[in-house]
């Protein structure tokens, strides 16, 4: 079936599909998808360890498909849109765009992959390397961990600082070659390249050095905070 999923003739027939799997059906129902993917491929998507639904705002675009766990996200404006940086750091602050764009600008292009089984291959991505972020603000001693939080009001991620010190971890101002745009998590989403996509946390407006790792939207629903692709990440089932 295509253009939604139609929770009539499902409801009736019932057992097979419990309650929380029906209400998923209605998120994804209500914003018109199931474009190009079969019911069975929703029932199992939503049945799937990640554990709630996640909605297809639109159909996939090159490959990519969009994720929210919220129905709707504020959009922010790049002119006034600042993310901040806080927590055990010497010297908190916010950075709005041209903030950003004047500290050293990293360029990586990278495979993107889901835990649930899309890629995009050789995505072109710029912004600015957490580790030159975290250097702008000063690390305290006692920082372990890199907590993120999306302006969703929902979403949230977090990273070993070890993992935080990688050059392939960004804060994304640019993907394929223009500004990050709203539905992909714009004007600034953290793109964590070596790990599944889940990592990339969209809408990005904070983040806080902390003293341990605080697990994220999708770490508290059972994936791992090691997430990375094509490495023993303790899922050995997710499909690849
Ligand atoms: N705020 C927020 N960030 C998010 C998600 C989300 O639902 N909300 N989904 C994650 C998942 S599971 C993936 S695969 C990617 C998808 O990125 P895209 O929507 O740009 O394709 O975003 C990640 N970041
Ligand atoms: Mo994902």
């Amino acid at each position: 079936m295509k253009g939604g999923v139609d929770v009539d003739d499902m409801e009736p027939r019932g057992a097979p599909v419990g309650r929380r799997v029906v209400l998923g059906m209605v998120g994804l129902g209500a914003v018109g998808v199931a474009v190009g993917a079969s019911v069975q491929d929703r029932v199992s998507r939503t049945l799937s360890p990640v554990g709630a639904p996640i909605q297809d705002v639109l159909p996939a675009a090159g490959g990519f498909r969009y994720y929210s766990v919220v129905d709707r996200v504020p959009r922010r404006d790049a002119a006034s849109h600042r993310i901040t940086v806080g927590g055990l750091v010497a010297r908190p602050r916010s950075f709005g765009m041209a903030d950003l764009a004047a500290l050293p600008q990293t360029r990586l292009t990278r495979d993107f992959q889901c835990v649930t089984g899309w890629r995009v291959q050789d995505v072109a991505w710029a912004g600015v390397a957490l580790p030159d972020l975290l250097d702008a603000v000063g690390v305290s001693s006692r920082a372990k961990a890199v907590r993120f939080e999306s302006f969703d009001g929902a979403y949230t991620e977090s990273l070993t600082l070890e993992q935080a010190r990688r050059r392939d971890v960004l804060v994304a101002t640019q993907m394929q070659g223009a500004p990050v745009t709203h539905d992909h998590g714009g004007p600034t989403r953290l793109l964590v390249a070596p790990m599944y996509g889940y990592k990339s946390l969209k809408w990005l407006g904070g983040i806080e050095v902390t003293d341990r790792v605080v697990p994220g939207y999708w770490e508290r629903r059972g994936y791992d905070v090691d997430a990375w692709v094509g490495r023993s990440n303790g899922r050995d089932d997710a499909p690849t």
